[in-house]
C-alpha cells in the first residue's frame, strides 16, 4: 500500500516518545485529522478484509472512547460519543491517510461493562470483542481506554489476559488514563505510575479531552505505531 504521509522526523520509540518535538506531533495531527468514516459493522465478520495497519480503541463502556477519537482527529462527531453509556453499538472503521490514500485505520469498539445491558447480550459482544482482538489479522495496535477513577476492572483485566499472547508477539498496546481533568496534579501522577506497574512495562498515557492534555504524546505514538520505522513514504 503506497503512503503519501511526511514522516515526523526522527522517529522515537517508546520512552523518548514522552517528549515529543512540536513538529513531529503537528505531522501526527495532521495525518490524524484525515480521518473519515470507513464503515461500520454489527459483527467482526462484516468488517472488511483490510492490509493496512488498523488501530482499535477499547475499555468500558463511557470511558470516553469515542471522545478521545474525536479529540485526536479533531473532528467533533466522527465518532459518536455520548453521556449516555452504551451509545456505541457497531464496530466503526475510519480511515487514516493524505490525499485519500489510505494508510491505516482506526477502530472504534462498543464499551463492555455497562450493566444495563442484557445479560445474553454481555456475553455475546465479549465474545465479538475477543474474536476480534485475536484474529484480526492487520490489527497493529490496541488502546485500552481507562478512568483512572474507577482503574482496570475486571473485564479490562480479561481484555488484558485475550490480548496479551498478541502483545507478547509484538501487537502495540498502550493504556490511555482518560479524564484526567477529573483528578488533581498528584492524583495523576500517581495513578499514572500505579497503571504503569499495572501495565507491566506497556505504554500509559494521561488524556483529558476538554483541556487537550496528552494528545501530541498519544498522536505521536499511533503514527509511530502505523509507520514503524522502515518504511519509507512514497514521493
Ligand atoms: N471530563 C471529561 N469527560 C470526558 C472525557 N472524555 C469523555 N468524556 C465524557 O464521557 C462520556 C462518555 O464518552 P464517550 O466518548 O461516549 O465514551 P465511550 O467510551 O465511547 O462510550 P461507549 O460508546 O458507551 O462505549 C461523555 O459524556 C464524554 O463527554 C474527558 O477527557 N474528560
Ligand atoms: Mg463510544
Amino acid at each position: 500500500m503506497t503512503n503519501n504521509t511526511n514522516p515526523p522526523p526522527a522517529p522515537q520509540h517508546s520512552a523518548a516518545a514522552a517528549v515529543p518535538s512540536k513538529s513531529a506531533a503537528a505531522l501526527a495531527l495532521g495525518w490524524l485529522h484525515t480521518a473519515r468514516f470507513l464503515t461500520t459493522a454489527p459483527q467482526l465478520h462484516f468488517l472488511p478484509h483490510l492490509d493496512v495497519p488498523e488501530i482499535a480503541f477499547v475499555g468500558r463502556s463511557n470511558a470516553g472512547k469515542s471522545t478521545c477519537i474525536n479529540t485526536l482527529t479533531q473532528q467533533k462527531q466522527l465518532a459518536f460519543a455520548s453521556k449516555k453509556p452504551g451509545r456505541t453499538q457497531h464496530i466503526n472503521l475510519f480511515s487514516l491517510g493524505k490525499q485519500g490514500v489510505t494508510d491505516a485505520v482506526l477502530t472504534d469498539l462498543p464499551g463492555y461493562g455497562y450493566a444495563a445491558v442484557p445479560k445474553q447480550d454481555k456475553i455475546r459482544w465479549q465474545q465479538v470483542m475477543a474474536n476480534y482482538l485475536v484474529t484480526r489479522e492487520n490489527l497493529k495496535g490496541i488502546v485500552l481506554m481507562c478512568d483512572p477513577r474507577h482503574g482496570l476492572t475486571e473485564l479490562d483485566e480479561i481484555l488484558l489476559e485475550v490480548v496479551r499472547p498478541r502483545v507478547e508477539e509484538g501487537l502495540k498496546f498502550l493504556v490511555v488514563l482518560t479524564k484526567a481533568d477529573k483528578l488533581t496534579r498528584s492524583e495523576q501522577t500517581k495513578a499514572l505510575s500505579i497503571m504503569k506497574l499495572q501495565a507491566g512495562g506497556g505504554e500509559v498515557r494521561l488524556f483529558s479531552a476538554p483541556k487537550r492534555q496528552g494528545i501530541d504524546e498519544i498522536a505521536l505514538l499511533l503514527w509511530q505505531w502505523a509507520h514503524p520505522a522502515g518504511d519509507s513514504p512514497a514521493p
